[in-house]
């Protein structure tokens, strides 16, 4: 299969949060693809649920050559090797969430994944980081590009610079 370029958001409020993305970034490019590009690190106001720590959010390009449900099964994977615990239905703490934003042009829609993510047009703790490194992708559904989203972004939730991960 063609290598594909893919946009992926990474988060987590729990734990070591910076050690936990930095490995998660080497295990995305162990087991992935090839890293493209990483945004800077945000710190994040927790969004749709009531929580003390924030997140540090991040963006990350990657060029892969698998398919979508074999990316999912991989990003999985990582999560529950950094000691990911899912407790049924509605947001909650986490150490690691990994979510597949973006997929080539691909719009998938089955019960385990959606691309583009259904949601993200609504979070800046998304969009902040996206636009500084792929402004420029267009939303195969709305056409609007990232850098658009988030000019129309009405989320009043605080996202600031945090640093960077080493690549
Ligand atoms: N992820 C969520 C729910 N809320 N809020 C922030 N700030 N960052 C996240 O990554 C995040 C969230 C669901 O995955
Ligand atoms: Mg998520
Ligand atoms: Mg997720």
């Amino acid at each position: 299969m063609v290598a594909e370029e893919v946009i992926l958001l990474l988060g987590g409020n729990r734990g070591d949060r910076r050690m936990i993305l930095q490995e998660a970034l080497a295990q995305l490019g162990e087991q992935a693809g090839e890293i493209v590009a990483v945004s800077s690190l945000y710190d994040t106001e927790p969004w749709g649920f009531e929580d003390p720590v924030p997140f540090l959010n991040c963006a990350v390009m990657l060029r892969t050559s698998l398919s979508p449900e074999e990316l999912l099964r991989v990003t999985q994977g990582i999560e529950r090797a950094m000691g990911r615990e899912r407790h049924g239905e509605g947001y909650e703490g986490r150490t690691l969430d990994i979510d597949l934003l973006f997929f080539g042009e691909r719009v998938i829609d089955t019960p385990d994944l959606q691309v583009p993510h259904p949601r993200l047009a609504e979070r800046r703790f998304v969009l902040v980081p996206v636009a500084e490194i792929a402004a420029g992708t267009v939303h195969p559904v709305t056409g609007l590009t990232v850098g658009e989203m988030l000019e129309r972004c009405a989320d009043k939730k605080w996202v600031r610079k945090a640093g960077v991960l080493n690549l």
